[in-house]
């Protein structure tokens, strides 16, 4: 069954509050202390631990973590062409709009003399966790295999949990491939992600851990980035959210189908409806009620919407304030004149404008990144792109008339600091014959 529409200005503020809040809140104390026990194994243990916990998590004994490329290869030749041809699509389509997002370096003269640049370097070493679980997600390693490769990364580390064969499906390993990543490990959960932050035996230690997870992995992603001198990681992409704002001119066939596109991922995944029309709302449970018997994982999928609520706003401006609250990692404006909204629900991860954008369009092929900000942290954490392969750093250069002219404000910043040794690296040098001679 699936619950009745409530009305927003009918609830409580504390109701109002639980209707926004997330089924699988932040960790809690007793699982990071788990996590935190599983990456103190693998930091002293290293391959011989990762591959203890395959057998227990993964129910699957290994004598090794690593896929040779040949496995790698032969695995991928048995995708289905046809797979392999929207594989194909899929990847032009990300390639494309992430080559767009190419960063520009900054060269600028600040005052005459003073040059200061910003310029972009690709990391090294990248590790790219691909979930396993109950789906398993090529899409993903196209989401965070083709901006690695785009930006050069040397290492394109991959490594995602074994399947029942010990291996990994072939779809996975053909996207790999194309997306030229170098080194293939099996690992999955809190393990694997310790893995690529300590480095063992045969998983190389890398400078950043790229992609979404279950909350063990969201966890000991976080739990790593702590490491004095350990990896960055790229941001909190937890169980999946769609939020979907309808007026009358949505279709409740399509904006139904969307809720349950999202409801499936698991139990923990959440799908909300705003609408002002309140026959909108009633159409979209009914069709929900419907399609949701149709669907294989039709278990996992009403379990998701127990968590899920229908709401009558009392206007489309009053449903754009709840979704800025809610902060979505997507965001469906099924609306008449959508774009014209955008600027005001921007608080999502990602927008799908309009009544043809359904959101699985972005989880596969339209070409942006699915890796995304859940937990309500669209508020303030970006999207996946290009740039998050990247760190950036700066250079500057002064000539002896550009030090003369900043001179007085160092000194004297360096005097108000109390730090005088600032301050005489630069009087010592405005007093050097060398810079007199060199100014001309
Ligand atoms: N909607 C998921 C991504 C995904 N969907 C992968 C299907 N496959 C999180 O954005
Ligand atoms: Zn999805």
């Amino acid at each position: 069954m699936i619950a009745q529409a409530v009305i927003w200005n009918q609830l409580s503020s504390s109701e109002q509050q639980q209707r926004l809040s997330r089924p699988a809140q932040q960790a809690s104390q007793q699982l990071m202390a788990q996590v935190q026990a599983i990456i103190n194994d693998v930091q002293r243990d290293g391959d011989k631990a990762l591959l203890e916990y395959t057998q227990r998590f993964d129910k699957v004994s290994l004598t090794r973590p690593r896929l040779e490329q040949e496995q790698v290869a032969a695995l991928a030749a048995q995708t289905p062409q046809a797979v392999k041809e929207a594989i194909d699509l899929a990847y032009a389509n990300i390639k494309a709009f992430h080559q767009a997002q190419q960063p520009q370096n900054v060269v600028m003269e600040t005052m005459p003399g003073v040059r200061c640049e910003q310029r972009f370097a690709a990391l090294e070493k990248v590790g790219l966790y691909i979930p396993g679980g109950s789906a398993s997600l090529p899409s993903t390693v196209l989401m965070c295999g083709v901006p690695a490769q785009i930006a050069g990364c040397q290492e394109r580390v991959l490594i995602s949990p074994p399947d029942a064969s010990g291996q990994l499906r072939p779809a996975i390993c053909y996207a790999a491939q194309l997306c030229g990543v170098t080194q293939v490990f099996l690992g999955g959960g809190a393990q694997a992600i310790a893995a690529l932050a300590y480095g063992t035996a045969s998983i190389p230690a890398v400078d950043k851990i790229i992609g979404p997870g279950n909350s063990y992995v969201t966890a000991a992603k976080q739990l790593v980035s702590q490491i004095p001198g350990g990896p960055a990681i790229d941001l909190p992409a937890g169980p999946s959210e769609l939020l979907v704002i309808a007026d009358d001119s949505a279709e409740a066939e399509f904006v139904a189908a969307d809720l349950l596109s999202q409801a499936e991922h698991g139990p923990d995944s959440q799908a909300l409806l705003l609408s002002p029309d309140a026959a909108m709302v009633e159409a979209v449970r009914k069709e929900l009620e419907r399609q949701l018997a149709e669907l294989p994982r039709a278990e996992i999928t009403a379990q998701a919407l127990t968590s899920s609520s229908l709401i009558v706003t009392e206007s489309l401006q009053q449903a754009a304030e709840i979704s800025q609250r809610y902060a979505p990692e997507h965001l469906s404006l099924q609306i008449r004149d959508a774009n014209s909204w955008i600027e005001r629900t921007n608080k999502a991860g990602s927008v799908f404008v309009g009544h043809y954008a359904p959101e699985s369009g972005g989880d596969y092929a339209t070409g942006t990144n699915h890796v995304l900000p859940t937990y309500g942290y669209a508020r303030n954490y970006s999207s996946l792109g290009l740039l998050d392969f990247y760190r950036r750093y700066t250079v500057q250069e002064l000539t002896p008339a550009g030090l003369a002219a900043l001179a007085p404000a160092i000194t004297t910043l360096a005097a108000e600091e109390e730090l005088d040794a600032h301050r005489l690296a630069v009087t010592r040098r405005m007093q050097s014959a060398r810079m007199q001679k060199d100014a001309g």
